[in-house]
């Protein structure tokens, strides 16, 4: 079976193809900016998303929308999170934290999967901390400043995927279109 993941994000790509493997799911690549709506809500944003780009692609497909949001900045950048990327970057970030002793942060990630007639949305999280320096080379955005359990998601490499909230929201779309 194959679905089509549309991002124009390659490191984005490279895990959800790792993780379609255990379902037997081959993921095929458009990769392509497309228009996000702006707005306050992850999952509002990856649905209108889809729905836009459901009248370009003939066929199921699905987009991934991520956002890291940092309690200590009221949840900043979440939704902004590639815009605050391109712009000021881990070191912005680790700048706005310094000081800061309540490190807490969480990574979301909403799936939005176009089945030819509607969209579905699935979500995953993940709980974690922003660490004091960048640390670790692997991964991309936000990796080397996002810590889970002592180690920055850009040290762990492929073991990333077992945790991450990319993980969570992409398995519960390969179970549901795999039935598994
Ligand atoms: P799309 O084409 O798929 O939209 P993007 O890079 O714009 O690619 P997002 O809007 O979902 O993706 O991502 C928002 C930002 O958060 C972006 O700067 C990413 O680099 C970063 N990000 C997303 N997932 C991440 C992860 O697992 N680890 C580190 N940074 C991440």
């Amino acid at each position: 079976m194959e679905v089509i993941f549309v991002t124009s994000n390659e490191g984005k790509y490279r895990e959800v193809r790792a993780m379609g493997e255990k379902y037997g799911i081959e993921v095929g690549w458009i990769r392509k900016e497309y228009l996000e709506p702006q707005g306050n809500d992850l999952e509002e944003i990856a649905r209108m998303s889809a729905e836009l780009l459901s009248k370009d692609i003939n066929s199921p497909f699905f987009l991934e929308d991520s956002g890291l949001f940092v309690k200590a900045l009221n949840g900043f950048p979440g939704p902004y999170s590639s815009y605050v990327f391109k712009t000021i970057g881990n070191d912005g970030i680790l700048k706005l934290m310094e000081g800061v002793e309540d490190r807490s942060a969480y990574f979301l990630a909403v799936v939005a999967y176009w089945d030819g007639e509607k969209v579905r949305t699935f979500t995953g999280k993940v709980e974690g901390k922003i660490s004091r320096e960048m640390r670790g080379d692997k991964g991309f955005g936000y990796d080397p400043i996002f810590e889970y359990e002592g180690r920055t998601f850009a040290e762990m490499g492929e073991e990333k995927n077992e945790y991450s909230h990319r993980r969570k929201a992409v398995e519960k779309l390969f179970s549901y279109i795999s039935g598994r």
